[in-house]
């Protein structure tokens, strides 16, 4: 690989991605092939901390890696793999688990909330899902890892583990810095805009998909929770109009005031079916080309086989120097 910074991130096949994660993560993952050398992940084992249904995971996984090309992610420039097909995830995972703290992992707010909606299931990989995930990044000595806000407290102790293993084994790995958008890092649901847009809200009109066709986007935004005013302004309390113009904005790339010019002195049902439109033409490319890569299993196929390929050559070497470190006996 060029002697460039290495970004890693990944995303969880848990169902088809939503808007949040687009604006939030996937859509700044295709800018930075050409800067950094990156490496992008479908995290199929992250997503089974929570129940799946077998066939609908295997689906979701391969819908989500083709998602992923679509949005721009081009395997010739980044590796892109499934992280089931590389073993080191696993392997790493566990010597981090055993420099991970227990009181640290009761932390996250992710597992408090997981756990909450799932009491039936508080299984033990759903606690120790941060430690699996700064083996992904880690197992790659990755310096940057682009997420949306809601991922900064999981990379926050990614980074605690790093310091603490390098503090006992001696100076190892690179500490990984978040790498977080400034307009969308957190797109709120549409029907409750103090909540995050979450591929696994149960209600459908909270969340726009990126592959719903245009009435149905336009549908959704339509019934956007607002306010009672009549005003397009960014303003505190304003969580449903701050939310869309956010949208909005990185869709069309205008800032907020000119938003709250265009759209002066006109009311709300105007400014959310420009939001829908926009919204529906800029994902309209990326549908398409999801269709054409879906259709072509032997393609995808030879693309995740030579990504796991060149994952597992570059996090084997790292796997090797942190057993040798810990103190394992050469195989
Ligand atoms: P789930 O609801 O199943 O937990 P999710 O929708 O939160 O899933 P993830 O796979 O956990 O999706 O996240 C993938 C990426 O998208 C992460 O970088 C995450 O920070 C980002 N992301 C998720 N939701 C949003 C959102 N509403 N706004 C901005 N970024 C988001
Ligand atoms: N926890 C993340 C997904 C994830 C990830 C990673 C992100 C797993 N491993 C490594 C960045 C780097 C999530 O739920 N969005």
């Amino acid at each position: 690989m060029e002697d460039k910074k290495l970004i890693f991130s990944g995303i969880q096949p848990t169902g088809t991605f939503t808007l949040g994660n687009y604006i939030g993560a996937v859509r700044n993952w295709g800018p930075l092939q050409d800067d950094y050398n990156c490496i992008y992940c479908v995290v199929d084992m992250h997503a089974i901390t929570v129940r799946q249904e077998p066939a609908k995971l295997r689906q979701n996984t391969l819908n989500s890696y083709a998602l992923l090309m679509a949005c721009g992610i081009d395997v010739e420039k980044s590796i892109l793999f499934i992280q089931s097909h590389v073993k080191t995830h696993a392997e790493l995972n566990w010597i981090l688990c055993c420099n991970t703290q227990f009181g640290e992992l009761s932390r996250m707010t992710q597992f408090k909330d997981k756990s909450k909606k799932h009491p039936d299931d508080i299984n033990a990989g759903l606690f120790t899902y941060p430690s699996l995930m700064a083996a992904d990044i880690l197992a790659y000595n990755a310096d940057l890892v682009p997420v949306g806000v809601d991922q900064k407290q999981h990379l926050e102790l990614a980074r605690n583990i790093a310091q603490r293993f390098n503090q006992r084994y001696g100076d190892f790995f690179t500490v990984p810095e978040p790498y977080i958008a400034e307009v969308g890092a957190k797109v709120m649901s549409l029907q409750e805009p103090s909540k995050k847009m979450s591929k696994s809200d149960d209600n459908p009109n909270a969340v726009i998909l990126i592959l719903d066709d245009k009435d149905t986007i336009i549908r959704k935004f339509k019934r956007a929770v607002t306010d009672s005013e009549a005003e397009v302004v960014y303003r505190e309390g304003k969580d449903g109009i701050n939310n869309l113009m956010t949208i909005y904005s990185s869709v069309t790339g205008k800032d907020f005031k000119s938003i709250e010019a265009e759209f002066a002195g006109k009311g709300y049902g105007d400014f959310k079916l420009a939001v829908g439109e926009a919204v529906a033409d800029h994902l309209e490319p990326v549908r398409t080309e999801f269709a054409r890569l879906i259709q072509d299993k032997a393609y995808l196929k030879e693309c995740y086989t030579a990504g796991a390929e060149k994952a597992l050559r570059y996090s084997q070497r790292t796997l090797n120097k942190v057993y040798r470190k810990v103190g394992f006996v050469d195989r």
